[in-house]
């Protein structure tokens, strides 16, 4: 065991080797076990939708090329592919719903913990959804918007009405193709229909559906969940905080919140904050109450609070190895269940709060809208109480300081100003060729790739490169346990014209956009940007291109499909795209998709060769727009030069 190769992280590093001499497992032990790993399920030709199976599809050729039922290599990809997609814009969406009906629990009065603090944006999206606000109450308003935004669920009729946001040619292109999302439920329940046994057998019109129930998440469930979270608890502006395991504190009671709806760790702040409770820590010996997270959680409160982040999906495990935190609190997703076992080890709490997200042997804490900051108070006295247990503790001293918080507003605001907010200074930037383009980092930590090193090798390629990037979710925070999210240090390393650009208008190269359902951020700024005019009329226009090189989770196959059908390109790692074994979906996803969207599907699992498809696609879209052209450079003396000042 290496655990050099295992992460490129320094503090992971250290975790690693001491769960390994104490016999402790992690994700990367368990990946070991499992391998050498199924050579069908890697390519995507099994299926098991049907008791005459499960089958699979022979990739040499030599045996069975179709299944009982005979579906070829094509329809299976493509449904397994479906499937996933179906399955990740679920995840999100069934998030962006829970916080809807939180959102209309505050406005009756009857979630008296949760606020709406953007009222600003509340407003503006109550002016973008038709609700009337003359002469009304906010909270008249905010049940209003909620109520429209939990109909985007489940409504039987119409189109997403986030998706309007979308430039006019990018709607016309989804109306053409027939794609334009309708209810998030819709989509994914259509999904499993066509994917059953017996049903869509065109592999073609199997992954045009991927691509509707994809859009329905990013410009559906996604968008709602990040835009109501905004209004509830704030939306984002750039703040410091600092990333890794060494933001958890020796003398402190440590809780660590993960998982993704922020409804429970607003509360488990505030109630960290609660004088009851931190003179009962005193008491117990601890000088405070430190809360840190991780995962996407991690991402939503340290862009609203400042609450540090102390790792990302990999660090999960590895935070309860330090023998430190004395409740971890969980909800949903990207929990492993390795963690009701390593807890065993120490005296950490493992403690779940989401009804719909149980773990056996594990407590219980049901999180309801009505008694939220009750309920986080309970959480955080059972810390409290369990700091006297606290065994042998080691924390790796590692840690980065970082800024994170940029959401579309905040870009917008910082680029143009209070008076004048606006994407124009990037816009003239990206046509004078300062910045070439924009490069999303986004995505998960897998252990099949040594950890983060994707990640922020290619976002050192990319700001070398003069191009401006943008970060969500767990590779938003391997960014920041590689400094990469102190301005300082990124802009040493952003080439010359970016630098230029950063230093000028205050922004960082490597902007922090949030957790996954935060990409919708990106969908959004990119819409404001084709607005803004000089970089086409469409989001296939512009020098844009995204990667995940160390995606897990089936959200990430939602996430990419929904980019693709909106036109940009995206890049996952080679090994981690197990849709590859049949030649015509292969040659649809990464060639001629783009004939419909725009975009299209890559591999690459090399950071640096990454950075050149990024760069080649960039430059490609460049050259469509007519923007590359060079510049006759004029040499000035000194008394032109002062001239060109006054
Ligand atoms: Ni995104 Fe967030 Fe991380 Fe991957 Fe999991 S936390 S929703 S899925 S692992 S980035
Ligand atoms: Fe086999 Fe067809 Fe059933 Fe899939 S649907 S398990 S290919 S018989």
């Amino acid at each position: 065991m290496d655990s050099k190769k295992r992460s490129s992280d320094k503090a992971a590093q250290e975790m690693i080797s001491r769960m390994a001499e104490s016999n402790q497992q992690n994700a990367w032990d368990r990946l070991d076990a499992q391998s050498p790993q199924c050579g069908f399920g890697k390519l995507g030709v099994c299926c098991r939708i049907c008791t005459m199976g499960p089958c699979r599809i022979d990739p040499f050729g030599e045996g069975p090329q179709v299944g009982v039922c005979g579906a070829d290599a094509d329809t299976i990809v493509a449904r397994n592919f479906l499937r996933a997609v179906a399955a990740g814009a679920s995840a999100h969406s069934d998030h962006g719903r829970g916080v809807a009906e939180v959102f209309i629990a505050a406005a009756k009065g009857e979630a008296p913990d949760y606020q709406f603090k953007d009222t600003t944006k509340l407003y503006k999206l109550a002016e973008e959804l038709g609700v009337e606000t003359k002469d009304r109450q906010i909270n008249e308003i905010a049940e209003e918007i909620g109520k429209i935004a939990l109909a985007e669920f489940g409504k039987p009729e119409g189109n997403q009405l986030m998706a309007r946001r979308a430039p006019k040619p990018r709607q016309e292109i989804w109306k053409k193709l027939g794609i334009t999302p309708r209810a998030v439920d819709r989509e994914v329940v259509e999904a499993l229909h066509r994917s059953t046994m017996g049903v869509d057998q065109d592999y073609k019109n199997i992954i045009l559906h991927a691509s509707r129930t994809a859009l329905a998440d990013g410009w559906g469930g996604s968008m709602l969940a990040t835009e109501l979270q905004d209004i509830l608890f704030g939306t984002p502006y750039p703040g410091r905080g600092e990333v890794n395991l060494g933001v958890l504190k020796k003398d402190e009671i440590n809780i660590i919140v993960h998982g993704h709806e922020p409804l429970l760790s607003e509360m488990i702040v505030a109630a960290s904050m609660d004088k009851d409770l931190l003179a009962e820590a005193k008491k117990v010996g601890a000088k405070g109450i430190n809360v840190a997270g991780i995962c996407c959680t991690a991402n939503e409160l340290l862009m609203r609070h400042g609450v540090p982040i102390a790792g990302n999906f990999l660090n999960q495990e590895l935070a309860v190895a330090t023998g430190a935190v004395e409740v971890m609190a969980v909800d949903v997703q990207c929990v492993m269940q390795g963690l009701s076992e390593i807890t065993k080890c120490f005296h950490t709490k493992l403690i779940t709060t989401a009804d719909k997200a149980k773990m056996l042997g594990v407590e219980h804490v049901a999180m309801e809208e009505k008694t939220a900051l009750k309920t986080a108070k309970e959480v955080v006295k059972k810390a409290v109480e369990n700091y006297k247990n606290r065994g042998q503790v080691h924390i790796p001293s590692e840690k980065q300081p970082a800024v994170i918080g940029f959401s579309h507003e905040s870009i917008n605001y910082m680029l143009g100003g209070k008076f004048r907010a606006s994407y124009r200074p990037l816009n003239d930037n990206i046509i004078n060729g300062r910045i070439r383009g924009i490069g999303a980092i986004v995505g998960c930590t897998n252990p099949k790739i040594q950890q983060d090193y994707t990640h922020t090798n290619l976002a050192k390629e990319l700001i070398k490169r003069d191009v401006l990037v943008v970060t969500t979710g767990c590779a938003t925070i391997a960014c920041g346990k590689q400094a990469l999210l102190n301005p300082k240090e990124a802009l040493a390393l952003a080439g010359p014209g970016l630098r230029e650009v950063c230093e000028t208008v205050g922004i960082a190269p490597v902007l922090a956009c949030g957790s996954c359902v935060d990409n919708s951020r990106l969908l959004v700024a990119c819409s404001a940007i084709v607005k803004e005019g000089g970089l086409g009329e469409d989001l296939a226009d512009l020098p844009v291109a995204g990667a995940c090189l160390e995606s897990i989770t089936e959200k990430a196959f939602a996430i990419g499909q929904y980019f693709v059908a909106s036109g940009v390109l995206v890049i996952f790692a080679k090994e981690l795209f197990p849709f590859v074994g049949s030649k015509n979906v292969y040659n649809y996803l990464f060639n001629e998709i783009e004939k419909d969207m725009g975009g299209r599907w890559a591999v690459e699992t090399d950071p640096v060769k990454a950075a050149d498809m990024m760069l080649e696609r960039i430059e490609a879209k460049r050259e469509a727009l007519g923007i590359n052209v060079e510049k006759e450079r004029k040499l000035y003396d000194m008394e032109e030069r002062r001239a060109l000042t006054v």
